[in-house]
């Protein structure tokens, strides 16, 4: 019985999802990052460039089909297509294709990359700093706490909740505990993977407060479709209050002599 438990609350959980549209299906979440744009404008441009060149190449067929008919040309005429002119209509479209497709998706990821998503905040910007340790099949957060150091015992640490104030660059540092996961913000357009021994990092900078899913990315075993956590973004004040609560709580809640309460790692770098 206890197999079947959490399909039957995944089917509870699916109720959400079964009331949005179809637009709301087919198109992004909202997006509530500074830079999310980027990452649809990608899409966006992948999307309407292959559409363009999709009915280009339904128009040559069926155009060629309808021009050349047996109707209208009883008679065969053979070609290997190797004449100038065929090599030439075949190399600009080829070359349009991709200069204008691959080269040109290449060449913007490669400028977000470099220019935003790895550009990572710097100290003198105050980024918040949260630290992700994932594990089959729940997602545990830490802050740095009262004392601003991490993995001591004032440290503010939650499962699957995880608060972020709009307007202020959030710095995460990801680890794994068991088997590769990845760590996934939808509304943020950002994903990284949580590795067993190396730690990665991903930052975003939340533009409206509101609550939104955080979900694991990777196949990382039975449970993994469960493996979902909550995001809430607060303006700065209601931050910074649910964080002064946070703070007090953590010191009084966390067990100095529960070895549990240290997963969490010096932040050095
Ligand atoms: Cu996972």
């Amino acid at each position: 019985m206890s197999f079947f438990m959490p399909l039957l609350s995944a089917a509870a959980v699916d109720t959400a999802t079964k009331s949005m549209s179809l637009w709301e299906r087919m198109t992004p979440p909202e997006d509530i990052s500074v830079h999310g744009h980027l990452i649809d404008w990608l899409f966006a441009y992948t999307t309407y460039l292959n559409i363009f060149f999709f009915a280009l190449v339904c128009a040559g067929l069926f155009g060629f089909s309808f021009f050349y008919s047996a109707k209208r040309h009883p008679k065969a005429h053979y070609t290997y297509g190797n004449k100038k002119i065929h090599v030439i209509v075949a190399t600009i479209i080829g070359l349009s294709v991709f200069i204008g497709i691959d080269m040109n998706i290449t060449r913007m990821s490669n400028n977000d990359y470099i220019g935003v998503f790895a550009n990572w905040p710097k100290e003198d910007e105050n980024p918040l700093k949260v630290e992700v340790l994932a594990q089959q099949w729940a997602w545990n957060f830490r802050y740095a706490g009262k004392d601003g150091v991490f993995n001591t015992e004032d440290d503010v640490v939650y499962l699957n909740d995880l608060r972020l104030p709009v307007g202020r660059k959030v710095l995460f540092q990801i680890l794994s505990k068991d088997v590769i996961h990845s760590l996934y913000f939808p509304n943020a357009r950002r994903k990284v993977d949580a590795i067993p021994g190396r730690l990665t990092r991903l930052w975003f900078q939340p533009t409206k407060a509101g609550d939104w899913d955080i979900a694991c990315a990777e196949m990382c075993g039975t449970y993994h479709y469960r493996m979902k956590a909550h995001l809430t973004t607060y303006s700065e004040e209601d931050f910074k209050r649910w964080m002064d609560e946070a703070e007090e709580k953590a010191l009084s809640v966390n067990d100095p002599e529960n070895p549990e309460l240290f997963w969490g790692w010096r932040w050095d770098w």
